[in-house]
C-alpha cells in the first residue's frame, strides 16, 4: 500500500481520510477494539478535555462541524469517545483499520525503498510510507515502586482504565498522582470511595474549569461563524483563542488593585485564561511569582485544614508543569473521608500487599496510578523501528528526539510523525496540529509522486537546526524550569530535552514555506 498509518486516535482517523481522499491507498492499524486514541484509553472517572468542546473537534469538514452538538464547555471522555466513533461512520474509515492490532516492527528496505511492517495479528505490509498516528500520551508510565507488583487488591492506571468501570464503593483507595488526571479522578472516586488516600509527590497548580451546559445561543453563534473563528485559532500561539482576550502588557506595570482584578476574572472565567492575562507570566519568574502567589492564595480560600493547605500549594512556577483544570478538586480535601500524604516528605518505602508504606502504612483496597506517561516519545521508540543501515528510533534518539520539522528523522526515510517531538503538539489545541499535520504529509506524498520522488528524509544539517531552534525557543521562557513531563523529567533515565515547539503560527508559515520550496531542509531521491 501507499501509507500504512500506527494509530486510530483523532490523527490516524484523518491521515486514513486525507489519504483516501489524495487517491492513496491506506491502512490504520489500531491496538484499541475501537478508534478515539486518547480517549478510547482514559476512561478514569472524570476524564475530560482541557480545551473547549466547540474548538476541540475537527475542522475539515463543514458539514461535520455543523451537524455534531457538543453538550457542555469542556467535553467529557464518554461525549469525545462517540464524537470519534460518528467520525468513524460517518467517513467510513473503519473499512481501513484494522483493531485489536498493534505494530510491532517497521524496517524500512533500503533497496526496495518501502517499509516493511509486521504486527502482532501476523499482517506483514510492505507500504511506501510510514506514519506515526502513535499520540503524545499513549504510552503508560507504571513507577517502578518496590513491591508494587505484590499488592492484592486491583491496580489501575488511568491511561489504562477498565471498559467495565471500576466499583470504588465503600472500599479504601489510594490514588498515586496529582497531576492533571489524578486531579480530575480524585473527587469522583472521594464521592464514591469508602475511604481516599491521595499521594502527593508536587503539588500542582489547578484552575477551576467552570464547566457547564453549552449555552444553545453560543453554540448558534460559533456554527454560524465557524471558518472565521476557525482562522482565528489559527494565528493564536496556542491554536485556539478563548472568550477572554490576551493581556499585552507586564504583569510588573500594573498596580496591585489591577492585577488582582484581572487574575481574579480570569480565575471567574475558568480555564488557561488564567496564564494569559500578562505577556511575561511564562518569561519572567517575578513576573510568574505574582500568578503563583494568586493560585496559592486560593488554595488557603478553599481547603479548610492550613497544614493540608500547605502541602497541597505547589512550590514551581507556575505553568512550568502543564497547568490542571478542575471541578472541584482543592474542595475534595475537606471530605472526612479523605487524607493527603505528602510522599516529597516521606517517600513511598514499599507497597506490600496490604497497602503503602510511608513513614506510617496505609491499609488499602485498591490502588489507582495517576503516574502519566512516557510522553511524546514513548509510544515511538517502545516499537522496532528500523531505518537506514538497520539503526533503531529508540537508538536515534536516546539522547532525545531529533528531527526536522517535528516531522521526519534523519535516518527514517518516508517515515512521518503527527505531533510528534519538535512540532507545537502539546501545547496546542491538538485537533488543529493534527489536521495541520496530516494535511501537510499528504500534500508532500502527492508533491513527490507528481515529481517522481521515491524518498524524503530529512539533511542533517536541517534537523540539527531544527532541534537547536525548538530548544532556543523553549529556553527564553520559563517551561525548562521544573521537572514536567514537556521535558521527559517524569520517567526515570530519559533524557532531559523539551519536547514540543512553542508557537503554532510560526510553525505553520514553516512548514508551508519549506513544502512550497521543494521540501528544503529533505534530501529527496528519484
Ligand atoms: P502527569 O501530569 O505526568 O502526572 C503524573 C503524576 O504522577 C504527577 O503528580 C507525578 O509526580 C506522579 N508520579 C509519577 N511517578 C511517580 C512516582 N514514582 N511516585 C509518585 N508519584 C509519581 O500525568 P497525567 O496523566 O496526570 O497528565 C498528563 C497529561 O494528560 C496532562 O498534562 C494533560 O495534558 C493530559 P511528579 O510531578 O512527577 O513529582
Amino acid at each position: 500500500m501507499d501509507v500504512v498509518v500506527v494509530g486510530a486516535g483523532f490523527a490516524g482517523m484523518y491521515m486514513v481520510h486525507k489519504a483516501r481522499e489524495a487517491g492513496l491507498s491506506v491502512h490504520a492499524f489500531e491496538a484499541g477494539s475501537g478508534v478515539g486514541g486518547t480517549w478510547y484509553w482514559n476512561r478514569y472517572p472524570g476524564a475530560r478535555c482541557d480545551v473547549e468542546s466547540l474548538q476541540y473537534s475537527y475542522e475539515f469538514s463543514e458539514e461535520l462541524q455543523q451537524e455534531w452538538n457538543w453538550t457542555e464547555r469542556y467535553a467529557g471522555q464518554p461525549e469525545i469517545l462517540s464524537y470519534a466513533n460518528h467520525v468513524a461512520d460517518r467517513f467510513d474509515l473503519r473499512t481501513d483499520i484494522t483493531f485489536n492490532t498493534r505494530i510491532t516492527t517497521a524496517h524500512f528496505d533500503e533497496d526496495a525503498q518501502v517499509w516493511r511492517v509486521a504486527t502482532d495479528g501476523g499482517h506483514d505490509i510492505e507500504a511506501r510510507y510510514l506514519v506515526l498516528a502513535t499520540g503524545c500520551l499513549s504510552s503508560a508510565n507504571t513507577p517502578k515502586i518496590p513491591g508494587l507488583e505484590s499488592f492484592a487488591g486491583p491496580t489501575y492506571h488511568t491511561g489504562k482504565w477498565p471498559h467495565e468501570g471500576v466499583d470504588f464503593a465503600g472500599k479504601r483507595v489510594g490514588v498515586i498522582g496529582t497531576g492533571s488526571s489524578g486531579i480530575q479522578a480524585i473527587p469522583h472516586i472521594a464521592a464514591e470511595a469508602g475511604h481516599l488516600t491521595v499521594f502527593q509527590r508536587t503539588a500542582n497548580y489547578s484552575v477551576p474549569a467552570r464547566n457547564g451546559a453549552l449555552d444553545p445561543d453560543e453554540v448558534a453563534k460559533v456554527k454560524a461563524n465557524y471558518p472565521e473563528i476557525r482562522a482565528t485559532n489559527a494565528m493564536e500561539g496556542s491554536a485556539f483563542k478563548t472568550a477572554l482576550p490576551r493581556g499585552e502588557g507586564s504583569v510588573l506595570e500594573v498596580d496591585d488593585a489591577e492585577r488582582h482584578a484581572d487574575f481574579e476574572r480570569r480565575w471567574e472565567h475558568g480555564g488557561f485564561v488564567f496564564l494569559q492575562g500578562f505577556i511575561d507570566t511564562m518569561l519572567s519568574e517575578e513576573a510568574n511569582r505574582y500568578a503563583a502567589d494568586f493560585a496559592r492564595s486560593k488554595i488557603r480560600e478553599v481547603v479548610s485544614d492550613p497544614a493540608t493547605a500547605e502541602i497541597l500549594s505547589p512550590k514551581q512556577l507556575i505553568g512550568c508543569k502543564r497547568l490542571c483544570l478542575d471541578t472541584e478538586y482543592f474542595e475534595t480535601y475537606n471530605r472526612p473521608n479523605v487524607d493527603l500524604v505528602d510522599i516529597a516528605a516521606n517517600p513511598i518505602a514499599e507497597i506490600t500487599p496490604q497497602g503503602v508504606q510511608t513513614d506510617e502504612f496505609y491499609e488499602l483496597d485498591v490502588l489507582v496510578l495517576a503516574t502519566g506517561f512516557d510522553a511524546m516519545t514513548g509510544s515511538i521508540t517502545r516499537i522496532d523501528i528500523r531505518g537506514r543501515d538497520g539503526q533503531t528510533i529508540a537508538d536515534a534518539w536516546s539522547a532525545g528526539p531529533k528531527n526536522y520539522l517535528g516531522l521526519g528523522v534523519e535516518g527514517f526515510p518516508n517515515m512521518f510523525t503527527i505531533t510528534g517531538p519538535g512540532s507545537p503538539s502539546v501545547l496546542t489545541n491538538m485537533l488543529v496540529s493534527i489536521q495541520q499535520h496530516v494535511d501537510w504529509i499528504a500534500r508532500c506524498i502527492t508533491d513527490l509522486d507528481a515529481d517522481g520522488v521515491t524518498t524524503i528524509e530529512p539533511t542533517n544539517e536541517a534537523q540539527t537546526e531544527w532541534v537547536t531552534h525548538v530548544n532556543s525557543i523553549a529556553d527564553v521562557t520559563l517551561y525548562p524550569s521544573c521537572n514536567s513531563w514537556y521535558l521527559g523529567a517524569n520517567v526515570p533515565g530519559k533524557t532531559r530535552v523539551f519536547m514540543p515547539l512553542i508557537g503554532y503560527p510560526d510553525y505553520v508559515e514553516r512548514c508551508d514555506a519549506v513544502a512550497a520550496d521543494g521540501y528544503a531542509g529533505f534530501a529527496l531521491t528519484s
